[in-house]
């Protein structure tokens, strides 16, 4: 692909001159802010609660005033108490991913639908997707924003797109084959297993015409991506967002891969530090909070996404003024505490992605028994037979030890199962299992 010609979707919104972006994001902020007073309780309790009045926000600094929203919100008000459009205007229902309890549920009026099809054809286009490729849509159809998203916004910008949803390695594999797909869309967990079935299989590579993939709904690590598009000689960007804020489409990378740019002219973001909740400036390390700017049925205000990461305002090389997003270090729910040392799952997925005898397929397990935390990482041999050379075994579990006490200064057992042992996923894959019983 010449990745150069690589088309911006909307380049009057993407490429905006900063100081006529923050003059818009001012007047739509106040708009946003004047439509969730007025129509939906929580936020009005919320401001009268303090004092606050819609007028107050003058600048977009005022922003720290607005009280924050977090996940417990939707929860209390779950399904629809804070939606902001009557019933009757809106047209379609989304939700949270989490597999257990009520969903986190949000709606879009036909005016929010167009917008998303118009911030994903963003995305799509900057990883370089046109009209010419064939896109087979392995994430999920339902309430999660995954596969409605994509399909939207892949039509929009006019690519063939085959709507298979997840699953179904068998059928995914032939219909690539015989659609000679270009694009692929789905988690890194489910493009990990499509990759090893790949592998398994044979499949001829010369029929395999994969130039590009999407990636989103999960992180996965700089090393995951490079054995993927190794793996399969294609190039992948990641995609970040959240149903609460419209789900695919609030940021996404360009070709040059270099943080995911974010959809400023229709979102306000921040970066907050989780202890003190102090707003913090562009380059520090924190919570991102995000504000929906234009949203009809459900908009937000500085919604608390529990990821952590951080912000750059520097202008890309491929043309964008649009701020950055680097990935996503965890969730503030997600760092594991052990004894008390701070543990993301990314850093432990560094270290095995980094050891060339072992799958990149793991699960870290963590216990307590006896009141001391103890990790276990489990990992799989890619070569079986080594568990009848025992030195060369030993050797293995030494330089993952030894690696995961260099970066993490913790102490983990490792324990090796045989290749394809570990569960393999087909949307969000699950790799943390936290037995520790809550003292
Ligand atoms: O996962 C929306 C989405 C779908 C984005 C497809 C991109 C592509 P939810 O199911 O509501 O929405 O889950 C949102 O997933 O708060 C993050 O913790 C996590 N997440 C999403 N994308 C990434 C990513 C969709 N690229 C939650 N890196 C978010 C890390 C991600 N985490």
């Amino acid at each position: 692909m010449d990745c150069m010609k690589s088309k911006i979707w909307n380049p009057q919104a993407e490429c905006m001159d900063r100081e006529e972006l923050k003059a818009l994001q001012l007047e739509r902020l106040k708009d946003t802010v004047q439509r969730c007073y007025n129509h939906v309780p929580l936020y009005r309790t919320k401001f009268q609660e303090i004092g606050l009045k819609p007028e107050h926000i003058k600048t977009l600094k005022d922003i720290v005033h607005i009280p924050f929203t977090t996940a417990q919100d939707l929860k209390d008000y779950y399904p629809f108490g804070m939606f902001a459009a009557a019933k009757k205007d809106v047209v379609r229902i989304h939700g949270s991913s989490g597999t257990t309890g009520k969903p986190k549920i949000v709606g879009y009026t036909r005016k929010d639908l167009d917008l998303w099809s118009e911030l994903v054809a963003r995305v799509i286009s900057a990883a370089g997707v046109t009209e010419e490729d064939v896109v087979q849509i392995a994430f999920g159809y339902g309430l999660f924003t995954g596969g409605f998203g994509l399909h939207y916004g892949m039509e929009k910008v006019g690519a063939m797109v085959v709507p298979l949803s997840s699953g179904n390695t068998e059928r995914q594999l032939m219909l690539m084959e015989d659609f000679e797909t270009t694009t692929l869309v789905a988690t890194p967990s489910y493009a990990l297993y499509l990759a090893e079935e790949m592998e398994k299989r044979g499949l001829d590579k010369e029929k395999i015409k994969l130039r590009v993939a999407l990636f989103g709904g999960e992180g996965h690590t700089d090393a995951m991506r490079r054995k993927i598009e190794e793996q399969l000689g294609i190039l992948v960007t990641e995609n970040y967002g959240l149903s609460e804020v419209i789900g695919p489409g609030y940021s996404g990378e360009c070709y040059l891969k270099e943080g995911m740019h974010i959809a400023e002219d229709h979102f306000f973001s921040e970066i907050i530090d989780t202890d003190t909740l102090k707003s913090l400036p562009v380059g520090d390390t924190g919570e991102l909070v995000i504000t929906s700017l234009t949203k009809e049925a459900f908009p937000i205000l500085r919604y608390r996404t529990r990821d952590i990461t951080v912000l750059n305002d520097a202008p890309c090389d491929c043309g964008r003024t649009s701020m950055r997003m680097a990935k996503i270090q965890g969730r503030t729910d997600d760092m594991l505490v052990i004894r008390g040392v701070n543990v993301y799952p990314s850093q432990i997925e560094e270290v095995i992605l980094s050891t060339k005898q072992i799958e990149p397929f793991y699960e870290i397990i963590v216990t307590n028994h006896g009141y001391m935390d103890q990790i276990e990482v489990k990992v799989e041999l890619k070569d079986v037979t080594i568990l009848d050379d025992y030195p060369q075994l030993e050797r293995v579990r030494q330089k993952i030890r030894y690696d995961l006490k260099a970066t993490l200064n913790i102490d983990a057992k490792v324990t090796f199962v045989s290749s394809g042992a570990l569960p393999r996923y087909e949307g969000k894959g699950k790799r943390v299992f936290d037995h520790r019983e809550k003292k």
